[in-house]
């Protein structure tokens, strides 16, 4: 069991916050309002998914690419197939049964987007957007919020990841919508031993 993918980290946190673990939550209930929030990460292939997991913990995430969601932490990775196939919708809402926050994760520099409209309704989980590669000399931000908006996401979390000015930006914006959602538990991405991106 201790050597499946993500199982050590999930030990690790649980560990870190005193206790038992990530589990599933329906809404803020009591048990999951006292512990760290789960975050899943929605977007297509190559749109930074897995930047932002690197970005906000400070550590080096290398998932391998596979058709399954990956837990890292607070995360949880989803393969950009699962929304460039409409038929992996359903892996996307049963995985973020066991989640708190969605981030749907909108890349600046594509002129196309694959959030359907209204995409979040389908998720009975607080949903937020992030717009990647602002840093990107072909990025066009406004472009990606309004694909975002269309995707009925109302927050955008902004922040310029490889800074650790943005990341800490990022992580205030989350831990204000897991308030918000009535967790009681403050959010810490990075654990006691961790060091600062740089
Ligand atoms: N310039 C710039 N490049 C970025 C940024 N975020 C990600 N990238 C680059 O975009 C590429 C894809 O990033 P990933 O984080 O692997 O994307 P992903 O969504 O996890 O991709 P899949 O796991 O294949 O679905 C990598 O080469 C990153 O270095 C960013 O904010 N700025
Ligand atoms: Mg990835």
């Amino acid at each position: 069991m201790t050597d499946m993918p993500g199982m050590a980290d999930r030990a690790a946190l649980a560990e870190d916050q005193g206790s038992t673990g990530l589990r599933g939550c329906d809404g803020a209930t009591d048990t999951a309002a006292a512990r760290q929030p789960v975050i899943m990460l929605i977007g297509e292939g190559h749109s930074g998914k897995s930047t932002v997991i690197q970005a906000l913990t400070g550590q080096d995430y290398r998932p391998r690419k596979a058709l399954a969601p990956v837990y890292f932490r607070n995360f949880v990775d989803t393969p950009g197939e699962f929304l460039e196939n409409r038929r992996f919708y359903r892996s996307l809402i049963t995985a973020s049964m066991t989640c708190d926050i969605l981030l749907f994760i909108q890349d600046a520099t594509r002129s196309s987007c694959l959030l359907p409209p209204g995409f979040a309704a389908m998720f009975n989980r607080v949903v937020a957007g992030f717009v990647s590669k602002c840093d990107h000399e072909q990025a066009n931000i406004a472009r990606a919020e309004k694909f975002l908006r269309n995707a009925g996401v109302k927050t955008i979390l902004h922040g310029a990841l490889h800074t650790q000015g943005g990341a800490d930006a990022v992580q205030a914006h989350l831990a204000a919508l897991w308030r918000e959602a009535g967790g009681r538990r403050r959010l810490r991405l990075r654990l006691r031993q961790d060091k600062p991106v740089a």
